[in-house]
């Protein structure tokens, strides 16, 4: 069938779906290293993975006011390599706190369906600029990615991101994944990484690259990944009124205490550890944690990042803070050990609702400043 040429994953990945392939990354996993490991990043596929074979792969790049084109791998190889250390976190990531609040259509994902990688490839503006692209002169307004992998009907997969997010961010086309060519299941041979937006814009397996007038008309772009207003569900959703989710808003997610753990302060704190990122290049400038509704605030520690100085706010802050778990409301002395209540160690700050997007539950004010 279409699932039998499927990649051997990583057992340790939580699965979510199995055909097709959805798996989550264990949140102490997350926290572990500021890049995620290629075998336990999360993999999100709507459609089964296409078997690519390098040496026929072909992209094909055509459009408004460039030539048109194909290249093959080696083409592509021969641009100069640049690096982009990126996180990528799917839209649904966290869903299954929002469904506590409202119950949402989509895959039941906890806080893994996000994760950072250094991205090696050639950058999307040098190979237009090969085609005779003029940012100055072009009229095309989206930039369409189509994969190689196909659904029921024949259809690939597709999305689209405007042409400013293309030229003004850090677009490449990778073909390496942490130093090694991109695993099948991220992509192989070739994926768009698009810095800041949605994880369903970067579009793997990639085949087709159209400059246009118009967003892509792929099923992934016009009738999923939009918000909508909370009393509106997926079957009734006006789709044509609500714009194609492109930045995703901030976040931040603790990833080594879950609800009911039993904790033993050590020195007289509790250490609370994870993830804060936002879309659209905003590096997270602070983290702060309160247990008491707001009314005293601990600034968390950032872990240290990416070394070489990369993380220009594409990727993720990982911090850590110390609390004095004596000050956590609600939280059930048992002995000398403390039960956690997440619901006490945090705030929710940033409603953001949608059919298919998340309100954060478990959240952490994030203060955020906009780089670019
Ligand atoms: N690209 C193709 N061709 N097919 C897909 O199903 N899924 C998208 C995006 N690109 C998808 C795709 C979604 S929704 C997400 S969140 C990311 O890929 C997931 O990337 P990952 O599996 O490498 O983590
Ligand atoms: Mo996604």
């Amino acid at each position: 069938g279409p699932y039998g040429q499927e990649p051997v994953r990583n057992k340790i990945l939580v699965a979510r779906s199995s055909k097709p392939c959805n798996a989550e990354t264990p949140p102490e996993l997350l926290i572990q290293d500021f890049i995620t490991p290629n075998d336990v990043f999360y993999v999100r596929n709507h459609l089964p993975v296409p078997q690519v074979d390098p040496l026929y792969y072909e992209l094909e790049v055509t459009g408004i006011g460039i030539k048109d084109k194909s290249f093959t791998l080696d083409e592509l190889k021969k641009f100069p390599k640049h690096k982009l250390v990126m996180t990528i976190m799917c839209a649904g990531n966290r869903r299954s706190e929002m469904n506590k609040v409202r119950e949402v259509k989509g895959l039941e994902w906890a806080l893994g369906a996000v994760g950072t990688a250094e991205w090696a490839g050639v950058r999307l503006q040098d190979l237009l600029e090969s085609l005779g692209f003029d940012p100055k002169t072009n009229k095309a307004a989206h930039i369409q990615f189509e994969g190689l992998d196909l659904d029921p009907a024949s259809s690939p997969y597709g999305a689209s991101v405007p042409i400013r997010t293309a030229l003004i961010s850090d677009v490449i086309l990778a073909y390496e994944m942490n130093g090694e060519p991109i695993p099948r299941d991220h992509g192989y041979p070739i994926r768009a990484c698009v810095p800041g937006v949605v994880g369903a814009r970067n579009v793997k397996w990639l085949g087709k690259i159209v400059l246009s007038h118009e967003e892509s008309q792929s099923h992934w772009q016009q009738r999923d990944y939009k918000g909508f207003s909370p009393t509106v569900d997926f079957e009734h959703a006006d789709w044509k009124s609500s714009p194609a989710i492109q930045d995703l808003p901030v976040t931040s997610a603790i990833c080594n205490l879950k609800e009911g753990d039993v904790v033993q302060p050590v020195n007289g704190k509790v250490t609370v550890k994870g993830y804060a990122w936002s879309g659209g290049g905003r590096k997270i400038a602070r983290v702060d944690i309160t247990c008491d509704k707001g009314k005293t605030w601990h600034v968390a520690r950032h872990d240290p990042g990416d070394k070489s100085g990369q993380n220009v706010g594409w990727a993720w802050t990982l911090w850590t803070a110390e609390i004095p778990p004596g000050r956590i409301n609600n939280v059930m002395r048992v002995h000398d050990k403390y039960r956690v209540d997440l619901a006490a160690l945090s705030e929710t700050r940033i409603p953001q609702f949608g059919t298919l997007d998340c309100q954060k539950y478990n959240v952490l004010y994030s203060e955020k400043e906009r780089i670019k």
